[in-house]
């Protein structure tokens, strides 16, 4: 996607973050509105709309977004007490930036919804 997309930009460095975690083909960096003690934001390098279309084109990548998730709960000490993994989809799912993120919350108990 490019210029256009502000996740896209985070991946080319044209915009800050503070990355926790990157593979080749993922990365994970901190929410900048946090929503607990513990919020990043899991993307896959390559640009795909939101998790529907990244499933369905290339699961494999999905499968890596879903290993570095799991990576970031275990470096955040998040495993012991559980977390919870989110993937707003579409706007009736409440999603913002359409580059699709994997949200990984946690740090605290969280309530049975959230955003
Ligand atoms: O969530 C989009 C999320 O993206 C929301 O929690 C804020 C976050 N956000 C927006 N801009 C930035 C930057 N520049 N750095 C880090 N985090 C950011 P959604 O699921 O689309 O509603």
């Amino acid at each position: 996607m490019g210029s256009d997309c502000l996740f896209c930009r985070i991946v080319a460095g044209e915009i800050p973050a503070t990355v926790v975690r990157e593979t080749a083909t993922t990365l994970a960096f901190r929410d900048i509105d946090p929503k607990a003690p513990v919020h990043v934001l899991v993307i896959p390098k390559e640009h795909y709309a939101d998790v529907a279309t990244l499933g369905q084109g290339d699961p494999a990548l999905a499968g890596e977004l879903l290993a570095t998730a799991a990576a970031v709960a275990e470096d955040e000490g998040l495993l012991g007490d559980g977390f919870r993994l989110m993937f707003n989809t579409g706007a009736y799912g409440g999603q913002e930036v359409f580059h699709v993120h994997a949200h990984v919350l946690g740090g605290a108990p969280l309530g049975p919804m959230l955003c």
